[in-house]
């Protein structure tokens, strides 16, 4: 069957894939948001259904006040002699750490530390003994792609931290991923940063702990001389065998707003990219290395697109989540309804206001909902971080109710336009394109169009990080903010 890239849109960054049993997991960075790492499961690579999320408990992950991008970056996911192990970084408070389960739609255990430092761990297990791998630093100091073995129980350093891997020459060596392919160690990771100059390289060696021999024509798999091209980014990838037996990389890319448009405001999203080994046993990807929209993967199978997301048709626990830790209080959720109560802590804060959100998987989208309110102000954010965000809401000022469109971007606060109503509740409408993010409100008098947002401020090459827009539903004050007919279509 021929599949369409990305097979996951929207802010889903640094995928990690692993098989158990014939089903493949694989699991996103978080940063700021809470619940953290969500977990996804599929039967073929290109369909993905969210089972959960990793980090469910507030012991399992410390948030409290953090930046925006900072926290939960890039997960890898294992499973070895019947257990799941996600191992990450919090990289606010630069802790490595894993936690496993047996039951992969249960929960996850407590954190296991380990004391080796960088960023992207990952695990590799052989013959009873566990590997940690991060881009960090050697115990004599050398960087690197790093390696020790630990006590998978305790999370204890059995050896020391030894570079193993220099990279290609690249610029942010990340995301080592070890592999045992036909008694082959093949070493993939990334280099180039995770932007435009992004890609994907590799070596090999006898040993495990090297040496490694780098594959002569690095990068296997990189969009970075792909100009004008929608695809970029791609780069941070796991390698995985499909159930046919044929290799694919699974990596994070990002699709800019438009041909000659530098800008993505919908996030680091999931592409799948076919692998082929050769006699020499080096691999390659893609036709000629780099990545395309469409491929053919063996299987009688189509690949299904979910367009229409209501209150009705997701679950609270695993397309939504909040910023940072929630005040759980403050959140009255119901299969067709989500009561909230603001706080005075503001959408521009790096603290955890009154918001649960969604990723835009898309560019051309509608989003409404219907919005009630006893006070204060409430209403619909698209949000990139504290300072990047637009919102159309309802708000009582001095007894009077009135929608509102405010425009966030570098820290001016500007309210753009605003309409007295004659009720407490009207509908919210945002239509947005590849270029611009379009605010109405309907009211019993009809649909009134309050103004527009620019589309390429709330993307990482303006706001800088690592996350996309999530729209979110809000509520500030002292108030109680009933949202109703909420339903988000891409078109
Ligand atoms: C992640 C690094 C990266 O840790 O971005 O794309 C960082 N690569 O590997 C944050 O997602």
């Amino acid at each position: 069957m021929k599949y369409k890239n990305p097979v996951l849109k929207g802010f889903y960054p640094d995928p990690s894939v692993c098989v158990a049993n014939g089903k493949f997991y694989m699991v996103c960075s978080s940063f700021q948001y809470f619940p953290g790492v969500p977990l996804f499961e599929s039967s073929n690579l290109v369909n993905w259904t969210q089972i959960g999320h990793v980090l469910t408990r507030k012991s399992q992950i410390m948030l409290e006040k953090i930046n925006s991008s900072g926290g939960v970056f890039a997960p890898t996911i294992r499973f070895n002699d019947g257990r799941f192990y996600m191992v990450t970084t919090n990289d606010t408070t630069h802790q490595n750490f894993y936690v496993y389960t047996d039951d992969i739609y249960g929960e996850w255990s407590e954190p296991v530390y380990v004391a080796q430092d960088g960023i992207d761990p990952s695990l590799y297990f052989e013959d009873g003994k566990a590997y940690f791998m991060s881009n960090g630093t050697a115990d004599n100091g050398e960087n690197g792609v790093v390696q020790c073995e630990i006590n998978i129980e305790t999370g204890e350093k059995l050896s020391e931290s030894r570079c193993i891997w220099h990279g290609s020459g690249g610029r942010f060596l990340e995301s080592p991923h070890l592999y045992k392919i036909n008694g082959v160690y093949y070493l993939m990771a990334a280099e180039g940063g995770t932007e435009y100059g992004h890609m994907i390289t590799y070596a090999r060696s006898s040993s495990v702990w090297g040496e490694f021999e780098n594959y002569p024509r690095n990068p296997v798999l990189t969009n970075r001389n792909k100009a004008p091209y929608i695809i970029q980014g791609i780069g941070h990838g796991d390698l995985i065998q499909d159930n046919n037996g044929e290799w694919h990389i699974l990596s994070l890319g990002f699709r800019q707003m438009d041909l000659w448009m530098p800008y993505h405001n919908l996030g680091r999203e999931v592409f799948l990219t076919p692998v082929k080994f050769h006699e020499d046993g080096w691999f390659t990807a893609g036709n000629d290395g780099t990545a395309d929209e469409s491929y053919e993967i063996d299987g009688d199978f189509e690949q299904t697109v979910k367009n229409i997301y209501t209150f009705e048709n997701t679950d609270w626990n695993k397309e939504w989540c909040y910023l940072r830790h929630p005040h759980t209080e403050n959140y009255e959720l119901y299969d067709d309804r989500a009561v909230l109560h603001g706080t005075d802590i503001t959408l521009d804060e790096t603290d955890s206001p009154t918001f649960i959100g969604i990723r835009q998987m898309d560019f051309c989208t509608e989003i409404s909902c219907s919005l009630k309110i006893d006070g204060g102000e409430a209403g619909i954010t698209a949000y990139m971080c504290e300072s990047e965000h637009y919102e159309v809401c309802l708000r009582k000022e001095n007894g009077r109710t009135e929608a509102a469109l405010r425009l966030n971007i570098g820290g001016i606060k500007h309210i753009q336009n605003t309409l007295t109503i004659d009720a407490d509740n009207a509908v919210l409408i945002i239509r947005a394109d590849r270029y611009n993010y379009n605010f109405f409100v309907k009211t019993q008098s009809g649909e009134h169009y309050l103004g527009s947002g620019v589309g390429k401020y709330l993307t990482s090459e303006v706001s800088g990080g690592f996350t996309g827009v999530v729209l979110g539903l809000y509520a500030v004050g002292d108030n109680t903010a009933e949202f109703s007919e909420f339903k988000c279509e891409y078109k």
